[in-house]
């Protein structure tokens, strides 16, 4: 072969926002991504990625991709679009926020944006120093984990907990509302290690997920009712004598307290509650208390209805209360992203943001858009999306989708593709993908951090997120220097590459290795709470905090301080039902009595690679999966096309009959696009907030299936 054409690999990383974030090989000849392999030398991704990512290059090029500034030439949502130049693209962004600016101020121009790239430089927070600089509203995003981080700061502080790689010293292994085969699989191939070696596995799911179904014992309660099952397993293990009081004693606070309110939260009580039979849930506390070194690893659907904080404060307790703490491969893991030393007042500028700027939620979007719930400051006049996709992901699909057809409404969307949501925009920016742009990426799932090299060219004009907002900042004449930096540059200031975590490491040392474990011990000896040492103001794991507020944990929202709401929280915790239940409101549920969980789809990425031919043939359409009792009751056959309907909206699937499931609860998983298919199943989704973080509801609804003609 011609050593010109011969392939180059440089060190990758998965951009999505997936808690494994996998180390890659990319394999690229003449400016040309040519393949996609998992590094072999990361502990972690052990040279394979999941069947999203495996053909990665595939999406790079797919002939779908926006590849040039296009403007809206048909109605807003036709999708009629014609090329305009990256200056006049730029030019007409910033003379109608001026405009926009002139009448209205800063506040109407709202950006929208999420973890669609997890790098430091082009993600979550990039371009939220920008925003902040030109005094825009500023939008708190919430989608994914925060009601869970109010409740874990809260009881065990910024720890990252037990490391999902020390589980293969675990002898008991608890994946609670987790579907690890799907959304965590290099962390089910730790687990099916430990598996092999003789650990049991329980999976405590709404339903028989694919992982459900490799574990040995699934337990399943009602959607919204693990609290209960919580607070009786925390009952259980203090009736049947299996505290660890010595544990208790030096290393926690409101033993007494917690014991008090657990009295009356016994299996039986919980056994009506969540369905999961009394004898099971005294079975469970007895193995989480004995079966030692036992791990906890929450999914994000804990937090997702209403009392989701309560249920995960209550999770969080219950290594204290058993000592699990003491051992190497015991404790409980939420986002090990707490002990990353990632600079994000220096990413997202906080101190930019005006005194009194008003905070919109991103789960609210359709509403604000609205002008509903906007209780002071300007109307919305301007939205610029990118890195996420509302009008699938966010509640309240048709307020969206009424919002963006606003005639008065200026969208710019920087994409890949024409998404739901980009449909919408009067500005379409092409954006450059992974391996186009240099960056570090993010974890919340491992404790390394991971390079990710530009060795790609960008097809077309497309462009990296931080140089859209450099190019932006410019324009507006920001001299502050960060709106100066090149990526590189930029990581150089984002990472506290002076802490401890990162003795030994630094930039250079990525750029040739691809990945560093932080200096935090090994999986192998990490026991990080075997003599306390937890994070909280008291050193110790926090059953009982006294004068308990709520807040939104930076860098969902930036700051604490300033923009914290702060009610006050019950001190202990507690079992909180869901807003839409039986129980709680029984006229609703007369009119819709089925409780719906929309987890993620197995082929899907949120809703990235729904759009693809191969990864649609994998996933298979939008299903709903409902019990042979439910189906029999509508008069429903294996593959009708059913609606799925409440007050808020409907969308339409085909019914997959099924014992997975239980009576009462359906099942449609996330991501399908609005544009191929009938509605989303955020149509039905509601935009209430769980009690903390402002945490999303999404397995906090109710509805009604039936046929569709
Ligand atoms: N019903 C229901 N709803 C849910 C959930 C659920 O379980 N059920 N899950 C929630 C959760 S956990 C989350 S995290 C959210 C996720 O919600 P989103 O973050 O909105 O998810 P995505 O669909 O991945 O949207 C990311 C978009 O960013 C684009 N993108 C990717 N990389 C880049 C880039 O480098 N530059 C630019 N400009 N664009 C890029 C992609 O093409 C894609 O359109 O959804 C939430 N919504
Ligand atoms: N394939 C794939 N992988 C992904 C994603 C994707 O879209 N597709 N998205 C990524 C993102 S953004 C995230 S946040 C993670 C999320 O990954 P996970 O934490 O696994 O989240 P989900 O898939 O939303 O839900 C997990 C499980 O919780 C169950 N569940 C829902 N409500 C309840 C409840 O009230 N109680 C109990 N016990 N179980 C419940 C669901 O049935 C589901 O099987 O995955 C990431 N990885
Ligand atoms: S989506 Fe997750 S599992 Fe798949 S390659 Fe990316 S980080 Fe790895
Ligand atoms: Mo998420």
């Amino acid at each position: 072969m011609n050593e010109l054409v011969r392939s180059q690999t440089f060190f990758g990383g998965c951009p999505h926002d997936c808690p494994d974030t996998c180390s890659m090989i990319f394999e690229v000849s003449g400016g040309v991504l040519q393949g996609v392999r998992g590094n072999p030398d990361h502990p972690m991704t052990r040279g394979g990625l999941c069947v999203k990512l495996k053909d990665y290059e595939k999406r790079h090029y797919h002939p779908d991709r926006v590849l040039y500034p296009m403007r809206r030439v048909g109605p807003k949502g036709s999708k009629q679009f014609e090329r305009i130049s990256w200056d006049e693209a730029l030019d007409e962004i910033v003379s109608r926020w001026k405009a926009i600016i002139d009448e209205y101020g800063p506040q109407a121009i709202a950006p929208y944006s999420y973890l669609g790239h997890q790098g430091l430089v082009h993600g979550l927070n990039g371009g939220d120093a920008f925003f902040n600089r030109l005094g825009a509203t500023v939008m708190e995003r919430t989608f994914c984990g925060e009601g869970s981080c109010t409740a874990w700061l809260l009881t065990l502080g910024p720890t990252a907990g037990l490391d999902p790689e020390s589980y293969i010293h675990s002898k008991y292994i608890v994946i609670w509302a987790c579907n690890s085969v799907s959304t965590n699989l290099h962390h089910w191939a730790i687990v099916k290690d430990a598996q092999k070696k003789g650990a049991k596995v329980v999976v405590i799911d709404a339903y028989a997920s694919r992982t459900a179904k490799g574990a040995d014992w699934h337990i399943a309660p009602k959607p919204g009712t693990d609290g209960a099952l919580a607070m009786a397993v925390i009952n259980s293990i203090i009736e049947q004598g299996l505290v660890d009081q010595d544990y208790v004693d030096n290393y926690t606070v409101g033993f007494e307290e917690l014991k008090a309110r657990a009295a009356s939260r016994t299996p039986e009580w919980a056994a009506e509650i969540t369905g999961v039979p009394a004898e099971d849930i005294r079975k469970l506390a007895r193995e989480m208390a004995t079966e030692q070194p036992v791990a906890i690893r929450m999914g994000v659907a804990l937090e997702r209805h209403y009392g989701g904080g309560q249920t995960i404060r209550a999770v969080s307790c219950i290594p204290g209360l058993t000592g699990a703490w003491r051992h190497v491969g015991g404790g409980v893991t939420q986002f090990p992203v707490w002990e990353h030393p990632y600079k994000f007042d220096v990413i997202c500028r906080p101190d930019l943001i005006p005194e009194g700027t008003r905070v919109v939620s991103n789960l609210q979007i359709g509403r604000a858009l609205l002008g509903e719930g906007l209780s002071d400051g300007p109307p919305i006049m301007s939205l610029m999306c990118w890195n996420s996709n509302p009008v699938t992901q966010a509640p309240e699909t048709d307020k969206i989708v009424e919002g963006l057809m606003r005639e008065d409404l200026f969208m710019v969307s920087a994409e890949h593709f024409i998404s739901d949501t980009a449909s919408y925009a009067d500005i379409l920016l092409p954006a450059s993908m992974g391996a186009e742009m240099e960056d570090m990426i993010l974890s919340w799932g491992h404790l390394y951090l991971t390079y990710n090299t530009k060795c790609a060219d960008s097809p077309g004009e497309a462009v990296p997120n931080n140089e859209i907002f450099r190019r932006l900042a410019a324009r507006f004449g920001f001299e502050e220097e960060n709106f100066k930096w090149s990526d590189s540059e930029c990581l150089e200031h984002y990472v506290d590459w002076s802490s401890p975590a990162c003795e030994g490491i630094d930039l250079d040392y990525l750029k040739t290795h691809g990945f560093a474990r932080l200096k935090v011990g090994t999986p192998d000896d990490r026991a990080p709470h075997k003599e306390g040492n937890f994070p909280t103001a008291t050193g110790k794991c926090m059953f009982m905090v006294e004068g308990a507020k709520n807040f939104v944990a930076p860098p969902f929202r930036q700051m604490y301080e300033a923009l914290q709401p702060g009610e006050d929280l019950d001190p202990l915790p507690d079992y909180v039902g869901a807003r839409e239940s039986h129980t709680n409101d029984p006229e609703l549920a007369k009119r819709f009595p089925l409780n719906i969980v929309s987890p993620k789809s197995h082929a899907f990425l949120n809703s990235c690679y729904a759009n693809m031919t191969d990864k649609q043939f994998t996933q298979g359409e939008q299903f709903v999966m409902i019990s042979p009792a439910d189906a029999d009751a509508r008069g429903i056959v294996e593959g009708d096309r059913v609606k799925v309907a409440n007050d808020r909206g409907a969308f339409k699937g085909v019914a997959r009959i099924t014992d997975d499931v239980k009576s009462g609860i359906v099942v449609a998983t996330l991501g399908y696009w609005r544009q191929l298919n009938e509605g989303t199943v955020n149509s039905i989704s509601s935009h209430q907030f769980g009690d903390m973080g402002h945490s999303p509801t999404f397995s906090d609804n109710l509805v009604e299936v039936s046929r569709a003609n």
